[in-house]
């Protein structure tokens, strides 16, 4: 039997949302499995600090919000022709607030909104048009995506929507042969929590009291796999769960 060759190195890797979480743990370990790096974000010192540590495995880092669709295609001109990359990870996004459905906040449905749904698009629509046959898309989801939940109307929505623009761009881009994924975590300890509850460090902390949540390298590891499959392997959708949480309904907490 011959071994499946795997694409996991030589290839340029362009991750949004890489100053934290998830995005910051693909790139170290991408780094580390031989890609090239195009990061991008709004904290360019996060950006640089990162850079610095991975070294010349990273290409570039271009500062900009995924929300505003003239800075994403100002940004995304800066890749040349010979960075385009072959390995797309469309992580950016967050929740913002817990509040029920009548008593939501304009502005956070809108950040959330632009960010988790028109930031990706922005996003693919500048990158697509210029990648090869053979590349990959892998788009960052949920288990908030598959299952609503109180308090999480809009931020559910949004991923609900990843889940479908994930499977009608697959469609889309399947004549070019680029694959497109969906990683989709459950609870996993990245700095999402405190961006939601906007700052407060206790609320934060207290949704992963009495469990073990996912690491933002467990989901790295996860967005890795997916990324370097042989040529005619794709994987569709990947849902990462921590072993204490079953659904998105059924978390089993320690009461010690
Ligand atoms: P973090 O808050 O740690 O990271 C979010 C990243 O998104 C940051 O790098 C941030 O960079 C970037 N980002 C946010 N808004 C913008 C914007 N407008 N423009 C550009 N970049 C932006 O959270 P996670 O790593 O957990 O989140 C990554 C993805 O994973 C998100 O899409 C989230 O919805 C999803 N997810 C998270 C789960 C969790 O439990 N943690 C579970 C399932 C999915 P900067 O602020 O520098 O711009
Ligand atoms: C983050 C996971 O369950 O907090 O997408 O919505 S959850």
């Amino acid at each position: 039997m011959k071994n499946n060759e795997l694409q996991n190195s030589g290839g340029i890797m362009l991750i949004t949302g890489a100053t934290s979480g998830f995005g910051e743990a693909i790139a170290q370990l991408a780094a580390a499995s031989g890609y090239d790096l195009i990061l991008c974000g709004r904290r360019k010192e996060r950006l640089q600090a990162l850079k610095k540590s991975l070294g010349t495995k990273v290409l570039k880092c271009l500062t900009f919000d995924v929300c505003d669709e003239e800075a994403t295609k100002k940004a995304l001109q800066e890749v040349s022709d010979d960075q385009v990359p072959q390995v797309l990870i469309n992580n950016a996004g967050l929740a913002v607030g817990t509040g029920a459905i009548d008593e939501g906040v304009y502005d956070d449905w809108n950040r959330m909104i632009n960010t988790n749904v028109k930031g990706l698009l922005h996003v693919t629509r500048e990158l697509t048009p210029r990648m090869q046959s053979g590349a990959r898309i892998i788009n960052i989801g949920s288990v908030a995506g598959k299952q609503a939940y109180p308090g999480g109307a809009v931020y559910n929505a949004t991923k609900f929507a990843v889940d479908g623009l994930t499977k009608a761009m697959r469609m889309d881009l399947l004549p070019r042969g680029i694959q497109v994924a969906q990683v989709a975590p459950g609870a996993a300890n990245t700095e999402f929590s405190l961006v939601r509850f906007k700052g407060d460090e206790h609320k934060a902390a207290a949704v992963y009291d009495g469990f073990e949540p996912l690491s933002a390298m467990d989901v790295a590891e996860a967005v890795l796999f997916v990324a370097s499959r042989p040529p005619h392997v794709s994987i569709q959708d990947l849902l990462i769960m921590p072993a204490a949480q079953a659904s998105v309904h059924h978390l089993f907490r320690n009461k010690s």
